[in-house]
């Protein structure tokens, strides 16, 4: 006797069903989706056999950051673009490897959607084997303009339509929300669909007690913040169940695991990068509109990053993400340079 085979969710089915909540659809913005879950394997494909052929190591290239840019990330740069240039999805897009928006080809229709990437983050990671991702953010375009503009990309990340990420890890994953809940879909690498894996996902509050942030930086942070690490390791008297410290190094790897089994992810402000390292656009937008899908919060340790209205395509921000009592309670480490010290949560 056979088993009966279980009911498989693909990301198309997935899609397609959340569609069907909005019967004014016209199917655009699932093919913007399909498009970036076909990039999302061919970019798969790629990093996993980065080891195996002479894909590794610098180029020549410096990005807007004057970062040095990994072939890989020029690589997933490309296969997004050309994923979703001619398809009249979109009137334009902007990544993290460029300065400026990215134009449709002329010879190619435009369509109503922006696409916000960072076509492979943490890649300085690729050479160890460690997890890198892509994260991006969809919104509708606002611009009377034709071809799209900058307005289109300087939107508050309350207005996106949708966001994810897909993480390079042990498996591939891709994670998304529509503002119905957070997705994640495993890659099967046999068949080459991505499967619902994780549907529905909550934050856990506090969860597995973790904090992740890069304490190298630890002379040049804030009081508050120094206070609020003195908090999670016990050393201050209102908590003496020491959170664990995970960092990675990778963001979406470390937000992914936050999302998972809760805790905090956290990149501050300091005296070298008085606005933080990540960016507003490419990273902290995406991300805070999944932790807040999933039950948690993002801020820049005062205000909701959903709600800062960006002046700029690669504006940084501080970040703080992962279990809404943490968010909170770092948001209130950092102004208690004003007041008492706030009581703690999960000891
Ligand atoms: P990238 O966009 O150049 O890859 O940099 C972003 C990465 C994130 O993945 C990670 O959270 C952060 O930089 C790590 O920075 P640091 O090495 O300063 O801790
Ligand atoms: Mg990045």
């Amino acid at each position: 006797m056979t088993t009966k085979p279980a009911s498989v969710v693909t990301i198309e089915r997935h899609i397609i069903e959340q569609e069907r909540l909005h019967p004014e659809a016209t199917g655009a913005f699932s093919n913007i989706l399909y498009e970036i879950a076909l990039a999302a394997k061919i970019i798969s494909r790629e990093v996993n056999k980065a080891g195996l052929v002479d894909i590794l190591g610098g180029t020549e290239s410096v990005n807007v950051h004057g970062e040095q840019v990994k072939k890989l990330d020029l690589y997933a740069d490309e296969v997004i673009f050309k994923a979703l240039d001619h398809g009249g999805l979109l009137c334009c897009l902007a990544s993290e490897e460029h300065e400026h928006v990215l134009d449709i080809p002329p010879q190619f229709p435009t369509g109503k959607y922006v696409l916000l990437y960072d076509p492979l983050d943490g890649s300085s990671n690729i050479d160890a084997n460690v997890s890198v991702g892509t994260i991006f953010s969809i919104h509708r375009k606002i611009s009377d303009h034709p071809r799209g503009s900058l307005e289109d990309c300087l939107q508050a990340g309350r207005r996106q339509v949708a966001a994810g990420y897909v993480v390079y890890g042990s498996s591939t994953m891709l994670v998304y929300t529509t503002g119905a809940g957070v997705h994640g879909f495993t890659l099967d690498p046999s068949i080459g669909e991505f499967l619902l894996s994780h549907p529905n996902i909550r934050i856990p509050r506090p969860g597995q007690r973790i904090y992740s942030v890069n304490e190298g930086n630890w002379s040049r942070w804030s009081d508050g913040q120094r206070r609020f690490i003195d908090y999670l390791k016990g050393v201050d008297s209102r908590n003496d169940k020491p959170y664990s410290s995970r960092y990675i190094g990778s963001l979406v790897a470390d937000f992914h695991r936050t999302l998972l089994y809760g805790g905090i992810f956290m990149y501050p402000a300091d005296t070298k990068s008085p606005n933080g390292k990540l960016r507003l656009l490419y990273e902290a937008a995406p991300l805070a509109l999944i932790a807040e899908q999933a039950g948690g919060r993002g801020t820049d340790g005062e205000r909701d990053i959903l709600d800062i209205q960006p002046e700029s395509l690669h504006q940084r921000t501080p970040l703080y993400l992962g279990s809404r009592e943490l968010v909170d309670l770092a948001g209130e480490y950092l102004a208690r340079d004003r007041m008492e010290v706030p009581a703690g949560v999960g000891a």
